[in-house]
């Protein structure tokens, strides 16, 4: 039986083509059902459309619930760098995010206790580093969101427990659970980099050192971490190690604090750029505004590779605790 579609209808069924967003989509397809007359020869046609409208309307739930998920696990970045916490459940996370930062996340002795990020800061000399505590990883547990903050991360503090027979097995798992994500810690001079990988700089830290420890255990880790990642021992329950543990992260992010001063005045040093190894005194004009980089000549130092007040050009690297004079 023909389907005997009024031109009305063509023309809506034109705009439909052309439309570009879903809820257009949606409004149209719907105009195409009031339009069509309900006979026997439509009802094809009328099933197309009502499928691909209720395809749609799945499409925008799962959009708008990945989209508030989203913004739920989100964690802006602030301070000098994001550094995630990543482990097995139990292992004490959440422990070492309450002992070096004023946060206080929910600490338990039953694994899954964090299920969302938690941020705190960690004070550092004069600045402050982010660090943010995850739910745990398992193997056979995956969470696209949770490896999203641990690519976005700058740091990775990967988290074992020294109190338990297995603990180091179970972070190896959770490293190795990474890989399906593309994500590797630390760095490794055997492998060559596949394409698509990304490589996070990493710092092992075996926790619970007060419990009873054997060395065993600790040389376990130490061949695991060997040429790949630094690692350290602390006792986030009783505070211990918690100061080299801070000093090595802030070595390991490899952080350049750079002060600025203005010609004629002396220096004040006190919120330094934030400046990564290897970053020139452009980058430093740079991160004060894009237009002061294209305008600069050339800059005077203090610091401990220049003499007082050296110029330097443009490419000129940069230290941390150097002390720099643009001049435009
Ligand atoms: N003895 C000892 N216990 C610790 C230490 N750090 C944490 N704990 C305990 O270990 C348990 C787990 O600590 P959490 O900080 O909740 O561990 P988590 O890794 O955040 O756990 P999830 O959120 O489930 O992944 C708690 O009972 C803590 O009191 C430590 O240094 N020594
Ligand atoms: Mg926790």
């Amino acid at each position: 039986m023909p389907a005997n579609l009024p031109s009305q209808y063509f023309e809506v069924e034109k705009r439909y083509r052309m439309a570009k967003t879903p809820e257009e989509k949606i409004a149209l397809l719907e105009e195409m059902l009031a339009i069509m007359p309900k006979h026997k020869g439509t009802d094809h046609l009328q099933g197309d459309i009502k499928a691909k409208i209720a395809k749609l309307k799945k499409e925008e739930q799962k959009r708008t619930a990945t989209g508030r998920r989203a913004q739920l696990y989100h964690v802006e970045k602030e301070g000098a760098a994001q550094v995630v916490l990543v482990g097995p459940p139990n292992v004490g996370k959440s422990q070492i995010l309450a002992s070096l930062t004023r946060a206080s996340p929910e600490v338990a002795p039953y694994p899954f206790t964090t299920q969302r990020p938690f941020p705190g800061m960690i004070p550092f000399e004069d600045i402050q580093i982010q660090l943010v505590d995850l739910p745990p990883f398992t193997s056979d547990y995956e969470e696209p969101w949770l490896f999203g903050l641990v690519r976005n991360g700058d740091l990775a503090l990967l988290v074992c427990d020294l109190g338990a027979e297995k603990g180091l097995s179970e972070l190896e798992r959770v490293i190795q659970g990474f890989e399906s994500s593309r994500i590797r810690f630390g760095r490794d001079q055997f492998q060559e980099e596949e394409f698509g990988f990304v490589r996070k700089k990493a710092i092992l830290v075996a926790n619970k050192c007060d419990l009873e420890e054997t060395e065993e255990r600790l040389k376990k880790i130490e061949e695991f971490c060997r040429g790949r990642f630094p690692f350290t021992i602390v006792s986030a329950l009783e505070k211990r190690g918690l100061e080299e543990l801070r000093q090595l992260i802030f070595r390991t992010l490899e952080i350049v604090r750079v002060y600025t001063k203005v010609p004629g005045k002396p220096v004040e040093k006190k919120d330094p750029i934030i400046l990564k190894k290897g970053d020139t005194v452009i980058e430093a004009a740079r991160s004060i505004h894009k237009d002061f980089a294209q305008q600069l000549k050339y800059a005077r130092m203090w610091g401990k590779s220049v003499f007082e007040g050296q110029r330097v050009e443009r490419d000129h690297v940069l230290e941390d605790g150097d002390i720099v004079e643009f001049h435009i």
